[in-house]
């Protein structure tokens, strides 16, 4: 009875959520790290909160616990709940709120969960430290060690296990540091060392090192002029030297003083997983996170990646489809804003304001089933007209849309023209003179 009431739980604390930036629309969330274990992808970011009075430093990062979120298609995610939470980790000032950028890697299969936090007093001063939980499963239960790791301070704790076995922890304050890690994951061997040759100035942090090719890659974002950017150096060993070689993203257009990052390679496609403040624009200490695709040159370097709002992977065609997180947008006379200001998590509506502009929304999965119908939520005052069409393998149209004058959402549904099947580009244009406000669009 006990077994059947604690899986029910477990299956209770699930979330799905949809792809598109940022991947997670529920709750902030920043500094992902993602891995992949057997066939699924595993992100687990850091989870900012708002603070209440008395959680820790007022204005700041407020972070009280983690979660894990899976997934195996890079568009429908897994909320799997909090793995480990501050005030269960014996070592943990469970009033500071500060369980900073994390990292996971399986090993021998056991999952290594490292944390950063702020030390209670008793455990070798204040300040932060690194401490390790350990599981069986990707997403827990985690078993907290009772004390971080000895000779570690620091944050943004990120281990790499290279070919022959031999497991690295990286981390930063100030410098960015490494150390081998002992066959036990647990513990280091010998005494940390900075990374040599990176920048000087403007603070680095948030290490992520990978290989590709027998490249060492040392990523990290750094503050070169105001905020962060994703820079990279490359290097023969996992411990360097490493040379400056670039930039793998620059900073944020929303100001976003943080980035933080990671880098996979699932089923044949590099992935670069971020983070921007785009459920909380005016503060930028609530944090969402992002994914997108990642290319190399020839010569091994990278190019550089530009953010997007669509991101990666398929999107049902019978899902609701936030044609606001576009692929492309017309110069002029279309425009993103949040549903509701005082809520951001409702996300945000398309505003066509003339005629002839448009939203392209790419990689439409229709399936096998041609669909009948098409639906739009969507507002207009005046009432409005709208054309649904295909943008690639040649424009057809899929529905011509009238939008009956209303001060309300409303849901139009109507058969479609034309039939589709496989996947598509799709693009949304206004060819009434009325404005029209769209929430979402999809086909059944
Ligand atoms: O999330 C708190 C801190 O902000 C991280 O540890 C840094 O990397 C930066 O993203």
């Amino acid at each position: 009875m006990k077994r059947i009431c604690i899986n029910l739980l477990f299956v209770l604390s699930f979330t799905a959520i949809n792809a598109q930036n940022p991947i997670v629309r529920d709750q902030f969330t920043a500094d992902p790290s993602a891995r992949v274990f057997g066939d699924k992808v595993y992100v687990y970011p850091s989870h900012d909160i708002l603070a209440k009075d008395g959680q820790g430093r007022p204005g700041w990062f407020c972070m009280a616990d983690y979660h894990v979120f899976s997934t195996s298609n890079l568009t429908d995610w897994t909320d799997h709940g909090v793995i480990v939470s501050q005030n269960k980790v014996k070592w943990v000032d469970s009033a500071a709120y500060a369980m900073w950028a994390p990292d996971c890697i399986e090993r021998n299969g056991k999952y290594y969960f490292y944390f950063p936090a702020i030390k209670k007093d008793t455990f070798d001063g204040r300040g932060f430290g690194i401490g390790v939980a350990v599981s069986d499963s990707p997403y827990g239960p985690f078993v907290p060690e009772e004390k971080p790791i000895k000779k570690v301070h620091g944050i943004d704790p990120n281990v790499f296990i290279d070919k022959d076995g031999q497991a690295y922890l990286y981390w930063s304050m100030r410098n960015i540091y490494v150390a081998k890690l002992k066959d036990n994951m647990l513990e280091i061997e010998g005494e940390p060392q900075v990374i040599a040759n990176l920048p000087e100035n403007g603070l680095k942090e948030g290490p992520w090192l990978f290989e590709r090719n027998g490249i060492y890659y040392m990523t990290f974002p750094h503050v070169e002029n105001k905020t962060e950017r994703l820079e990279y150096a490359m290097g023969k060993s996992p411990m360097g030297p490493f040379s400056m070689t670039g930039v793998v993203m620059d900073e944020s257009e929303s100001g976003c003083w943080t980035n933080h990052h990671s880098f996979i390679n699932f089923k044949g496609q590099w992935y670069l997983f971020y983070h921007n403040n785009d459920l909380s624009p005016k503060f930028d200490k609530n944090r969402s996170i992002r994914v997108d695709s990642l290319f190399f040159n020839e010569d091994g370097t990278i190019r550089k990646v530009i953010p997007t709002f669509r991101g990666v992977g398929l999107t049902s065609a019978s899902s609701e489809i936030q044609i606001d997180r576009y692929s492309a947008i017309s110069k002029s006379g279309v425009s993103v804003t949040l549903l509701d200001t005082a809520n951001t998590f409702k996300g945000w509506k398309t505003v066509f304001e003339n005629k002839d502009s448009w939203i392209q929304y790419n990689s439409v999965d229709f399936g096998k089933e041609k669909p009948k119908i098409i639906v739009i939520k969507a507002l207009s005052e005046k009432g409005g007209d709208l054309l649904v069409k295909t943008s690639n393998a040649g424009e057809k149209i899929i529905a011509k849309v009238k939008i009956p004058a209303n001060k309300d959402w409303i849901e139009i549904k109507l058969p479609v023209s034309l039939s589709v099947k496989g996947v598509h580009n799709i693009v949304v244009s206004q060819v009434g003179d009325n404005p029209v406000e769209v929430d979402w669009i999809s086909f059944k």
